[in-house]
C-alpha cells in the first residue's frame, strides 16, 4: 500500500494559540458539547471530486496547476485505485469521518455503460474492502450526469428520451453502489437540468420529466431497500442560465406540485445560496422550518465574483449562523458538513488540501461553539419572541387561532386606532452577535 501524503501525519488538536499549520485550533473531535462529541455534531465529509479529481483548472488553464502525489500514474484504472487509497489516507490523517463522490469520480467512464459499470463494481469492491479497516464512511453518493457530451441538453430534462434513459441507468447504478457502501444519503444536484432559451425549450415537458425521473428514483430506492435519505441540492445558475432547482423555495414548490415532498430533503450549499441572492442562513432556515434540511455542502463563495468558486469556508459569522440552524433542527441525523470546496489554483501543493480542510473544520467547529452559546443563552430567541408577542394575546391570538376575519379586524382598528410600533434593533443585535463571535460572551 502506497502512502501518498508522506510529509503529513495525523492532524491533532493543539488549541487556538498553536503555530503549527498542520494542527486544529478549534476542532477537538472528542470534546463533548450537549451530550455529543464535536465529531458527532459536525459530521465532516471530504468531497472526492475536488480533493482527488480537482486539477486546479479554470477556463484559462484547462490543464490545471495542481501537483498531486499520484500524477505519475498513467493507467486510468490504476489511477482510480490509487485515489481510493489516497482518499482513505487523507480522511484518516485529517480525521474526517465521511466522504462523498459522484460515480465518475471514483471510476472513469469506459466506451459503453456495461464496461463503465464493471469498472464501478471493481472500484466499489476496493472501497468496501478498505472500509473494513477504517472508520471512514460514505455520507452520500451521486451521479455525474452533466460532464459527458451526451448531457449537453440536460439529463432527465433533455429533449432526447434516450438521454433521459441514460441518466436513469446511471442513477440506478450509482444508487446501488451507494447502498452497497452504506451511504447515508443520495444527492440529486441539477447538473444541466435547466435551460438557456425558451425558443427551443418545452419547459412544461422538462419539468414533468424531471418529476417522472425523481419518482422513478423513489420507486427504485424502495425496490432495492436503500434506506438513505434522498436529497436535492438547489442551485440557481451555472451551468445553465435557468437551473430548475433554483433555491429551496422553488424546490419545495416543485416537490409539492408533483407530490414528492415526503421523499426528498435538501442539501444546501453555501455558495449556491449566495448565487441565488440569498444568505446561506436563509436557505438553511427555510429548509429547516419545512422539515427539509437534510445535509450541507460547506463552502463559501466570493461575493465579488458572480460564479461558483467553491472556496473552503473560513468566515466565522457564516459558520455561526449556519450552525444555529443545524442546532435548531436538533442536529444532523443522516446529513453532515461536506466540504464541497477546492483549494485555489495557486494553492497547488498537496499540503494545501490539508490546510484547506483544517481551515474549514476549525471555522465550523468555532461556529458551532459560538452558535451553541447563543442558543443556550437564548438572547436572539428571546428578542424575537418578544417582537412577535402581539400574536400571543388579544387580537393577534385571534388571528393565529383563526377566530378573526376582515370584519373583526376592521372593528378592532376602528376601536383601537393607530398601532404602536417598536424598533427592530438590528444594529444592537449585530453588536451582540459580535460579542459572541469575538468570544466575550
Ligand atoms: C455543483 C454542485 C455539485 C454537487 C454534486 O455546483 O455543487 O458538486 O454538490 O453533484
Ligand atoms: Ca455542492
Ligand atoms: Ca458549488
Amino acid at each position: 500500500m502506497s502512502e501518498y501524503f508522506k510529509n503529513v501525519s495525523t492532524i491533532k488538536y493543539e488549541g487556538p494559540k498553536s503555530d503549527n499549520p498542520l494542527a486544529f485550533k478549534y476542532y477537538k473531535p472528542d470534546e463533548v458539547i450537549g451530550g455529543k462529541t464535536m465529531e458527532e455534531h459536525l459530521r465532516f465529509a471530504v468531497a472526492y471530486w475536488h480533493t482527488f479529481q480537482g486539477r486546479g483548472s479554470d477556463p484559462f488553464g484547462l490543464d490545471g496547476a495542481a501537483l498531486r502525489p499520484w500524477d505519475h500514474i498513467t493507467d486510468e484504472m490504476d489511477l482510480a485505485k490509487a485515489k481510493v487509497e489516497a482518499n482513505f489516507e487523507f480522511c484518516e490523517k485529517i480525521g474526517v469521518p465521511f466522504f462523498c463522490f459522484h460515480d465518475r469520480d471514483i471510476a472513469p467512464e469506459a466506451d459503453n455503460l456495461r464496461e463503465t459499470n464493471k469498472r464501478l463494481d471493481e472500484i466499489t469492491a476496493l472501497i468496501k474492502d478498505r472500509m473494513k479497516n477504517s472508520s471512514v464512511k460514505l455520507l452520500w453518493g451521486t451521479t455525474n450526469a452533466f460532464g459527458h457530451r451526451r448531457f449537453t441538453h440536460g439529463a432527465s430534462t433533455s429533449n432526447n428520451a434516450a438521454v433521459f434513459a441514460y441518466a436513469a441507468a446511471q442513477v440506478k447504478k450509482a444508487m446501488e453502489i451507494t447502498k452497497e457502501l452504506g451511504g447515508q444519503n443520495y444527492v440529486f444536484w441539477g447538473g444541466r437540468e435547466g435551460y438557456e432559451t425558451l425558443l427551443n425549450t418545452d419547459m412544461k415537458l422538462e419539468l414533468d420529466n424531471l418529476a417522472r425521473f425523481l419518482r422513478m428514483a423513489v420507486e427504485y430506492k424502495k425496490e432495492i431497500g436503500f434506506d438513505g435519505q434522498l436529497l436535492i441540492e438547489p442551485k440557481p445558475k451555472e451551468p445553465t442560465k435557468h437551473q430548475y432547482d433554483f433555491d429551496t423555495a422553488s424546490v419545495l414548490g416543485f416537490l409539492r406540485t408533483y407530490g414528492l415532498e415526503k421523499d426528498f430533503k435538501m442539501n444546501i450549499e453555501a455558495n449556491h445560496a449566495t448565487l441565488a441572492a440569498h444568505t446561506f442562513q436563509h436557505e438553511l432556515y427555510l429548509a429547516r422550518i419545512n422539515n427539509a434540511l437534510g445535509s450541507i455542502d460547506a463552502n463559501q463563495g466570493d461575493l465579488l465574483l458572480g460564479w461558483d468558486t467553491d472556496q473552503f469556508p473560513t468566515n466565522i459569522y457564516e459558520t455561526t449562523l449556519a450552525m444555529m440552524e443545524v442546532i435548531k433542527m436538533g442536529g444532523f441525523t443522516k446529513g453532515g458538513l461536506n466540504f464541497d470546496a477546492k483549494v485555489r489554483r495557486a494553492s497547488f501543493e498537496p499540503v494545501d488540501l490539508f490546510y484547506g480542510h483544517i481551515a474549514g473544520m476549525d471555522a465550523f467547529a468555532q461556529g458551532f461553539k459560538i452558535a451553541y452559546r447563543i442558543i443556550e443563552d437564548g438572547v436572539f430567541d428571546k428578542f424575537i419572541s418578544e417582537r412577535y408577542a402581539s400574536f400571543t394575546k388579544g387580537i393577534g391570538k385571534d388571528i393565529v387561532d383563526g377566530k378573526a376575519g376582515f370584519k373583526e379586524l376592521e372593528a378592532y382598528v376602528l376601536e383601537n386606532g393607530e398601532p404602536e410600533i417598536t424598533s427592530g434593533r438590528q444594529e444592537l443585535l449585530e453588536a451582540i452577535l459580535n460579542q459572541y463571535v469575538l468570544g466575550y460572551k
